[in-house]
């Protein structure tokens, strides 16, 4: 199974490359840089949707699954774009959004119409308790998951943007139009299928009311890990993807480590899930804009649970960031004194670690948070409703940006930075985002020539991962140590190898266990030293 040794690089088109200089990343973009993406050491590239869309929610709410977005190209341009990575022995994951449309798309401009419209059933509708919605459900992006439509007088489920409504799994003729689209893609060839909150296409269907404030609980509860999630699963991997070396990613929030392997079923299920255990353990009840401490506990406890959950079956995948959360290097390292450290420690717990890693674009250069400075500034749904809804709770702008520029979704889709010229080259026109400001010197082109960066210490990763079947079959023991020390083996019939993190500003010493131990180095983000330096990491053979 090639993608359990694959190494996954995931990139969001529209900041990654502009090529006509309309300010907007694009496919021919992406074909500009596959060189340089190949040079990286992946195998292979996950895009984020690159369909028809009015980008209500970033191209998450999709108008037409076969066309492409015009702003990103034509079908020629992704032909050979996926010509391109093949030609270069890179897949292509896909990342297709099922468990909405867009409210834009022909169906659902069909259901809306009138109750006995016959796709009046591809979505969830029901009427309103007394000129309320049908229950008490909130959406992801603030406000009621219920949108009342005044054509037939009743609301229709939407658990993300009022223009996100929910597809209906439960009618066998959405389910067949789904499996004929993702049949579209697969018949090009494409290698793999990243399904957008697949947790959620079996809801409660009865709809009762949540019964709790705590939102990711509503969530686990009522949103996702419905009856009928293996079945539907099952029916898509027997009609469908059998028929393909293909790989399926599922994502979706509510997975747990109790019903994970329900999704990861050897013969029924997907071939791998992302969790989400470390990326929501700051939230508080109130969610993203409800943030809470974490300890380095929680977080080593995270990979511990996801360790022993696919101890023996079921595959994970490994992520520090996506286009959903902030960058990894603002939000777990640290982003000012130990900037190159951290961000090198950062990236060698993504390649050791067990399960296949994704890089988010511009972690392998060590890119940071940008800063809103004001709420105006944001082009994301969640921050922009979750203002609205902040607003209303008597919160102020300065407080809300604290959380937004903390945990927002900005933050990890400002424009790739390519040099220190204008717009950081990533277009020659207005980028439909700020660039981050220090591009002057945080940037490729000033990393490739410069043998000790960050892009080139993930190179050392990525060919040192690959040169070694441990990492990616071996077992997972991590030894009891420090609070800020995160230090763990890798083992595989006669290879073991020691990986050593120390998560923080202070020198710290290697766990007793080890000191005494013959050890190789085989990379480091600091020359020889007995003890263990602020954000130095090291992994030995032993
Ligand atoms: O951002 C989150 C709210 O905390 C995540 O829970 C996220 O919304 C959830 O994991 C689903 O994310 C996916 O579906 C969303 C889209 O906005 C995200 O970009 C996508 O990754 C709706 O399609
Ligand atoms: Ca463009």
């Amino acid at each position: 199974m090639w993608w359990k040794e694959s190494i996954v690089y995931q990139i969001y088109p529209r900041s990654f490359k502009d090529s006509n200089g309309d300010g907007i990343g694009d496919l021919r973009g992406v074909i500009e840089k596959l060189d340089y993406i190949k040079s990286l050491g992946v195998d292979a590239v996950w895009l984020n949707p690159i369909f028809k869309s009015p980008n209500d929610d970033g191209g998450y709410d999709i108008s037409d699954y076969y066309t492409i977005q015009p702003e990103f190209g034509t079908m020629a341009d992704f032909d050979e774009l996926l010509a391109g990575l093949h030609k270069r022995d890179l897949k292509l994951i896909l990342d297709l959004v099922l468990n909405h449309s867009s409210d834009e798309h022909e169906w659902f401009q069909q259901s809306r119409k009138s109750k006995t419209n016959p796709y009046r059933d591809y979505y969830f509708w029901k009427p309103g308790k007394d000129s309320n919605p049908p229950n008490n459900w909130p959406s992801f992006f603030g406000g009621s998951a219920w949108q009342y439509d005044e054509t037939t007088d009743e609301y229709y489920l939407h658990l993300f943007s009022r223009k996100q409504p929910d597809l209906n799994w439960e009618n066998p003729k959405l389910r067949n139009e789904v499996n004929q689209l993702m049949k579209f893609w697969l018949d090009k060839g494409v290698d793999g299928l990243r399904l957008d909150v697949i947790s959620a296409i079996s809801k409660r269907t009865d709809f009762p009311d949540t019964d709790t404030p705590d939102f990711n609980e509503t969530i686990r509860k009522f949103y996702s890990n419905g009856p009928r999630l293996r079945e539907f699963i099952a029916e898509s991997r027997e009609k469908l993807w059998n028929h393909y070396n293909i790989v399926t990613v599922g994502e979706g929030p509510g997975i747990t480590p109790q019903n994970a392997l329900d999704y990861l079923d050897e013969k029924q299920g997907l071939n791998m899930i992302f969790h989400f255990g470390h990326m929501f353990m700051d939230q508080g009840p109130g969610g993203r804009f409800d943030p809470k401490p974490w300890t380095m506990q929680e977080f080593k406890q995270v990979f511990k649970t996801w360790n022993e959950t696919f101890a023996t079956r079921g595959w994970g995948s490994v992520f520090l960031g996506n286009h959903d959360f902030p960058r990894m290097l603002s939000r777990w390292g640290s982003d000012k004194q130990y900037r190159d450290e951290s961000a090198k420690l950062l990236l060698t717990l993504l390649l050791t670690m067990r399960g296949t890693p994704f890089i988010y674009m511009g972690d392998e250069i060590g890119m940071t948070n940008t800063v809103l400075n004001a709420v105006a500034e944001s082009k994301d749904i969640e921050t922009l409703t979750g203002w609205e809804v902040a607003h209303k709770q008597g919160m102020t702008e300065a407080q809300f940006l604290k959380a937004a520029n903390y945990a927002g979704r900005d933050n990890a889709r400002t424009p790739m930075q390519w040099n220190k010229g204008p717009q950081a080259g990533f277009t020659t026109g207005d980028p439909w985002m700020m660039v981050n400001k220090n591009h002057a010197w945080l940037n490729v082109d000033d990393q490739e020539n410069n043998s000790s960066s960050i892009l080139n210490y993930l190179r050392s990763l990525t060919t040192l991962r690959k040169a070694n079947p441990v990492f990616s079959y071996g077992s997972y023991q991590e030894l009891e140590s420090n609070s800020n020390l995160f230090a763990y083996y890798r083992q595989w019939q006669q290879e073991k190898m020691l990986i050593v993190l120390n998560f923080s500003d202070e020198v710290t010493n290697l766990p007793h266990e080890v000191q005494g131990l013959s050890k190789v180095k085989l990379i480091g983000n600091y020359s020889e030293s007995d003890q263990l330096n602020p954000w130095e990491a090291a992994v030995y053979k032993v």
